[in-house]
């Protein structure tokens, strides 16, 4: 999208695990003045330090509306939302901040023509009667979670904000996303996360999920750049105003745990279900992206064993300074 001088972007929940990652790269690309990152904890290291950060609610919609002018702002990505397993425990307040939350800001873009919004959605929007291999675009959407039932309804409203009031809302049905920058919060998927950090800190892990729970994942560069290149896309070519599938690296704890110990001898993991089991259970195992790739060129790049080398090199970096 064309910037003219004195423009800016907005990241809402820009302290999250994607928000971290994709306010560092967006500022690379567009210095550090434009981007300006908000959330409603307060920030401190290169979020506050690289450009301007702001404590924001984004259930406060005037504050965003007053935010969204003063820094003239062109795109907003919308982050903040209470995830999976948090939204089990904390049902009204999910569905609250994650429907509130969006709806605020379409309103806001229904009023000011040329901003663009992206807002991401997730696997958890498939159900347990949806075809659980290679999930195709269009199919049965039977969600079981709170937190799926948020998305399933934020993608129908993203695509009636489209049609009925031209409002220019892209999304992503993000699969689970793994990062060595920042923690995530409180999903199903965490583990792939948290199994890498422990693999090097105790040479074990515990799973929450059973060794065969087969999940769709991707590595954080990918899910930017998917982001980005979805966000830089001319209008005409979005063509899916719900949300695009996104396909990344399908695998199951056994097979994640097999690669780590090629790389950390000795590693060993155990099971032990517990409530997330059921979440993941009614998740697709793998995902047919082939509409993201023919509507806007979409490729993944990292497999299990390239992203299982990068993860290990940067976490291995990170305890070695600290
Ligand atoms: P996260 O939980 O790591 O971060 C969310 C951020 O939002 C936090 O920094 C939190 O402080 C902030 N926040 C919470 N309430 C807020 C409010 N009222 N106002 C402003 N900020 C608030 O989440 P994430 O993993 O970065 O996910 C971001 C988005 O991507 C969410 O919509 C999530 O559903 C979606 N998503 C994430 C994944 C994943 O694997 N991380 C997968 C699919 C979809
Ligand atoms: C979660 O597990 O809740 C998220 C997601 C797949 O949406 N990572």
């Amino acid at each position: 999208m064309d910037m003219s001088k004195g423009d800016s972007i907005l990241v809402l929940g820009a302290g999250g695990q994607i928000g971290t990652d994709l306010v560092h790269t967006l500022r690379e690309m567009h210095g550090g003045s434009r981007v300006v990152a908000a959330d409603l904890k307060p920030q401190s290291g290169s979020l506050s330090d690289g450009g301007p950060f702001l404590q924001l609610d984004v259930l406060d919609a005037q504050s965003v509306a007053d935010c969204i002018r003063t820094h003239k702002v062109k795109e907003v990505y919308l982050l903040a939302a209470l995830l999976s397993a948090t939204a089990e425990q904390k049902m009204k307040s999910a569905w609250r901040l994650n429907m509130e939350g969006l709806f605020n800001l379409l309103d806001i873009a229904k009023e000011l023509p040329g901003l663009r919004l992206f807002w991401p959605s997730s696997i958890a929007v498939f159900g347990p009667t949806t075809p659980r291999d290679l999930t195709p675009q269009f199919t049965v959407m039977e969600p079981s979670t709170v937190y799926g039932i948020s998305k399933q309804a934020g993608e129908r409203w993203c695509e009636y904000y489209h049609h009925k009031f031209g409002v220019d809302v892209r999304s992503l049905r993000y699969p689970g996303l793994i990062s060595y920058k920042a923690q995530p919060g409180g999903g199903t998927t965490d583990y792939a996360v948290d199994i890498y950090h422990q693999a090097l800190d105790k040479g074990e892990y515990t799973c929450f999920l059973r060794e065969d729970t087969a999940l769709p994942m991707m590595y954080m560069p990918d899910a930017i750049r998917a982001t980005l290149e979805l966000m830089a896309a001319p209008p005409e070519r979005v063509k899916i105003r719900s949300s695009y599938n996104l396909a990344g690296i399908s695998f199951t704890p056994a097979q994640i745990a097999a690669q780590i110990a090629q790389h950390v001898p000795g590693f060993s993991i155990r099971y032990a279900p517990d409530y997330r089991q059921e979440i993941a259970d009614s998740w697709p195992n793998s995902i047919d992206d082939s509409r993201a790739s023919e509507d806007w060129g979409w490729s993944c790049r990292y497999n299990l064993e390239s992203m299982t080398t990068d993860m290990l090199k940067h976490l291995k970096a990170e305890r070695q300074l600290a």
